[in-house]
């Protein structure tokens, strides 16, 4: 009887098609895919070598929302590399619970904390790896972090204002976080609820165009400070409203650059980051709900090849329905209304109160499921789509602690009804603040990859606009044209997929044929 093993250690791949040099992983691959013209299949083959650099650059993340509960949080690890030798997970920090002691993890984390299964040994039995294992990954402990918030409280402050972490590791962070401060930051009152205006005690001021300069020159700062290679920009910050997208405005890079310049209102300060990001070469990732990257800021980054991804961290709710509809509808099952309530008594929650902001996190949580709909015509004809409510309440009580309910409301054989209720009670920022990490991690090694196809001379590297990182995304962002694919296991699969071509192996087809016949 065969069983699931985990290897220990890393691996090499023993192959032709798979070598390895000093600085790069050089595969060889065959990206076999099907094309349909009409109601004709065709095979299609493609040969193509993929390189991916071994060396991992010293890298910065600077986070715009710093302050904030995912981002205060997300320096949980972060002891560990502003003072020497203190790396909190190297150090096995622990902590006393109710429940007793509690050590530093990183679950929650697709890349930290999931394995993949790489293959079957001689006795049948399925082996995994830690899917940080599968290439060379930034490690989370080796990151600078810093940032902006437009609220000036140190970090051991906000960690306490945030009420997410247990009593004894605030108290033992504390001291590591105390004197870290935000950088002033943007401050557009016009975006946020005006219940943030409160919190609005640390900004830039001056005309749009020298905030944006001042953000570049922060960027500068720290990388020059810091000694880095790289950095990264993440806007884990308040919920903005959508932005107009108006012609003249933010429809091409220019318009963008002169709107900036102009002081135009339409622009929000995301997007004022997100264009300062593209600037200075360095990839930006968008957290929130909001268009930041409306069409302007995407041409820009397509013309300076800066990598751009977003929209919006799926953690709990999403998560689970992009799982539940996929479910359902491959299973053949016709979801005919889904309702999702959420009360929460963060700050998040507290901004997503105001209409113009909840609007951005409904169609966020809203569009997920459409692609799973629109493959299954035996269900629902063209254009039609469940019912789909989205309903969020602010209650201050709750704090981090979220309250998702959902029901899904499905129609069955022979006209039956099937509905499923789920209730979620999630520490919201500690389900969201593992997604920062993946989305750099995955976000960085997307930039040390490159691919050749067959017959060509350069090596190509990924579209600007990083659709791989979906996975941790609620409304991602694809290339013009290109498949919005919101089915998480599907989301899962390219990832493992492509990390398995950058080492010359074959996509898990999950066939285990090996088992099947005698
Ligand atoms: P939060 O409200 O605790 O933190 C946001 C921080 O951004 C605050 O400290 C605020 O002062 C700061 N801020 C606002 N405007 C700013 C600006 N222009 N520049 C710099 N800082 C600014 O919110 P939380 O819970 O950390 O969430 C952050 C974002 O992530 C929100 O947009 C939220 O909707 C989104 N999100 C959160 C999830 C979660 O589970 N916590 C999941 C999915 C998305
Ligand atoms: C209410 O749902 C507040 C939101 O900010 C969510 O907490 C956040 O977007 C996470 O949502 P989900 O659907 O990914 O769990």
């Amino acid at each position: 009887m065969s069983s699931c093993k985990n290897l220990e250690g890393s691996f090499t791949v023993e192959s032709d098609s798979c070598k390895y040099t000093d600085d790069a992983i050089l595969a060889d691959y065959s990206y076999d895919t099907t094309i349909v013209e009409g109601n004709v299949i065709k095979p299609q083959q493609i040969k193509m070598q993929f390189k991916t650099d071994r060396k991992v650059g010293k890298t910065g993340v600077m986070l715009i929302g710093l302050g904030g509960n995912n981002g205060c949080i997300a320096l949980l690890h972060w002891p560990s590399t502003c003072v020497a030798g203190a790396i909190a997970n190297k150090l096995g920090l622990t902590w006393n619970t109710k429940e007793g002691t509690q050590k530093a993890n990183y679950w929650g984390s697709l890349l930290l904390s999931s394995t993949v299964k790489l293959g079957n040994d001689r006795a049948g039995n399925s082996v995994y790896t830690p899917m940080s294992n599968m290439l060379p990954l930034l490690n989370p402990n080796d990151i600078t972090w810093g940032g902006w918030d437009i609220n000036g409280l140190n970090l051991g402050e906000a960690m306490k204002r945030s009420k997410v972490l247990d009593y004894d590791l605030q108290t033992k962070l504390y001291p590591y976080m105390k004197d870290i401060v935000p950088l002033p930051s943007i401050y557009f009152p016009d975006f946020i609820a005006a219940n943030q205006g409160e919190r609005a005690d640390n900004v830039l001021t001056g005309t749009k165009q020298e905030q944006m300069e001042k953000i570049r020159q922060d960027i500068r700062d720290f990388k020059a400070k810091n000694e880095l290679d790289q950095v990264i920009l993440l806007w884990t910050a308040n919920t903005e409203r959508f932005s107009a997208v108006e012609e003249g405005v933010n429809d091409t890079a220019e318009n963008m650059l002169h709107s900036i310049e102009m002081g135009e209102a339409e622009v929000s300060a995301s997007t004022v980051f997100a264009v300062a990001s593209i600037l200075e070469g360095c990839t930006f990732i968008n957290g929130s709900p909001q268009n930041t990257f409306v069409p302007g800021v995407i041409e820009l980054a397509r013309q300076k090849k800066v990598f751009i991804a977003g929209d919006d961290f799926k953690s709990g709710q999403t998560k689970m329905k992009s799982v539940m509809v996929d479910f359902l509808v491959s299973a053949g099952i016709k979801p005919v209304s889904i309702v999702s309530y959420n009360h929460l008594g963060n700050n998040d929650g507290k901004n997503l109160s105001a209409p113009s902001q909840f609007r951005s996190k409904e169609i966020s949580k809203s569009n997920v499921v459409d692609d799973m709909v629109a493959s299954n015509r035996i269900l629902f004809e063209e254009d039609e789509h469940p019912d789909h409510i989205v309903v969020i309440k602010y209650c201050p009580y709750v704090a981090d602690s979220k309250r998702a309910m959902d029901e899904y409301t499905s129609e069955i054989f022979m006209g039956g009804k099937n509905t499923i209720v789920m209730h979620n009670t999630c520490e919201d920022s500690l389900l969201a603040t593992p997604l920062i990490y993946d989305l750099v991690i995955l976000g960085e090694l997307c930039q040390r990859v490159q691919v050749k196809k067959e017959g060509e001379s350069e090596w190509e590297s990924f579209h600007p606009v990083l659709s791989l990182l979906s996975y941790m995304l609620k409304a991602p962002l694809v290339p013009d044209g290109a498949p919005v694919v919101n089915a998480l296991f599907a989301q899962r699969c390219a990832i493992v997929n492509f990390m398995r071509a950058c080492l010359g192996l074959a996509p898990d087809n999950y066939m285990t044929l090996e088992h099947r016949f005698e």
